[in-house]
């Protein structure tokens, strides 16, 4: 057996702030954390000595600062707004220091004004732990009956709005409010937070930007500054949508293979790479991760690991990471088989995880509790043991 092809485990640390501190990260069995800069605002450069100050403290607790998740696109250059250039100038400013500081490894997306999505950030679980939900029909209602966003109707059938208004009107205001937040407040990692009035601005900033044209400026920014990471030795990585297809009229074209692969024609580089995250692929039945994973295997440079758990309506949950709808078995044998034959260790986090245990009574990221995501990745380091124990 080879241990210098097995996954790095990693998890993500939100920083000083963070409920979750490096020594617990370690105590789980981490030899690396993925981090970011979350107080510099964003599209700001982030300079040599911000940059050294989080390593060193990453470092002295004895841990290697693995992967930088995110560093945020502005919105400027999602839009091409205006003045976008000086914010890819400064984009490439930060890679160039990331790169300077031995950060090699660098994730990020282009989902237009918001990052990941749920509606119900504590949803319980028939063993009592809480998940994650993204619920069509409330998030269908969000958009019809609070944000009111113009002609809203023609992207949902006559059952679904029928449905969305049915959940509305038994929705109190609390739970509508809770709903509101949980999308527009932007969960952890977003870096963006909106009023509803902001919300809906943002949202028409986007007027007249199609598919096509979300995809060519995102081919843009990537052929300014793959070369610059490529020079010094940075993988970018991009993480895919999350719910991964178009919501709130916004386009969104990191969502299947077939997304991928016109990224890579345009910009064929290794270091134009990829963030395989399981959970948010996963959501559609018509990507096929195995497959996936073998066709991108030499440009995957970082794995989210987590299975959701859809239903015919279009509703999702978080589930165990050995559970739900991701064949996490037979995506783990291609990740195997990967790392073996580019003779490398790629690294991994778990993604998310359950809030149980003690952390029902504590505050913490959503989706970021420190035992639900132990139990992940201590069932994923598991399964990796046993998959190459049987190859051998
Ligand atoms: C959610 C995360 C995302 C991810 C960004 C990457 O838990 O996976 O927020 O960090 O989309 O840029």
């Amino acid at each position: 057996m080879n241990n210098n092809n097995q996954m790095i485990q990693t998890m993500r640390w939100y920083g000083p702030n963070d409920p979750v501190s490096l020594s617990d990260i370690r105590q789980a069995g981490c030899t690396g954390v993925v981090t970011a800069l979350h107080h510099i605002k964003n599209g700001e450069v982030w300079t040599l000595e911000e940059i050294n100050i989080r390593k060193s403290e990453v470092e002295a607790a004895g841990l290697n600062w693995e992967v930088v998740e995110s560093v945020p696109v502005h919105e400027a250059i999602k839009t091409q707004a205006p003045g976008f250039e000086l914010y890819i100038d400064k984009y490439k400013s930060t890679i160039k220091n990331l790169g300077d500081c031995g950060i090699k490894t660098v994730t990020y997306n282009f989902m237009p004004v918001m990052d990941w999505t749920r509606t119900d950030l504590a949803y319980p679980m028939p063993d009592g732990s809480l998940a994650l939900l993204f619920e069509r029909s409330a998030f269908i209602a969000f958009d019809l009956y609070m944000l009111k966003r113009k002609n809203a109707e023609k992207d949902y059938t006559a059952v679904e709005i029928a449905r969305a208004k049915e959940r509305f009107e038994t929705m109190n205001e609390e739970e509508k409010l809770l709903i509101q937040r949980n999308i527009i407040k932007g969960l952890p990692g977003s870096e963006e937070s909106f009023t509803m009035n902001q919300f809906q601005e943002a949202l028409d900033t986007y007027e007249g930007i199609d598919a096509a044209m979300l995809r060519s400026h995102l081919i843009y920014f990537l052929k300014q500054i793959i070369p610059v990471a490529a020079a010094c030795g940075v993988k970018m990585v991009i993480h895919p949508d999350d719910p991964p297809y178009a919501i709130l009229g916004l386009p969104r074209v990191v969502s299947t293979a077939a997304d991928i692969d016109a990224l890579i024609e345009a910009v064929p580089s290794l270091n134009n790479g990829l963030c395989f995250c399981t959970g948010s692929f996963g959501v559609r039945p018509d990507n096929d991760l195995p497959a996936m994973v073998r066709q991108f295997a030499d440009r995957i440079h970082f794995f989210h690991l987590r299975s959701t758990k859809r239903n015919e309506q279009g509703d999702f949950y978080e589930d165990n990471h050995l559970e739900g709808d991701v064949d996490m078995y037979a995506v783990m044998k291609e990740m195997v088989l990967l790392m073996k034959s580019r003779n490398t260790s790629i690294p991994m986090r778990p993604d998310h995880g359950h809030q149980m245990l003690d952390d029902l009574h504590k505050n913490s990221n959503p989706g970021y509790s420190a035992i639900g995501r132990l139990r992940g990745l201590a069932e994923l380091r598991g399964l990796e043991l046993g998959v190459l124990r049987s190859q051998v």
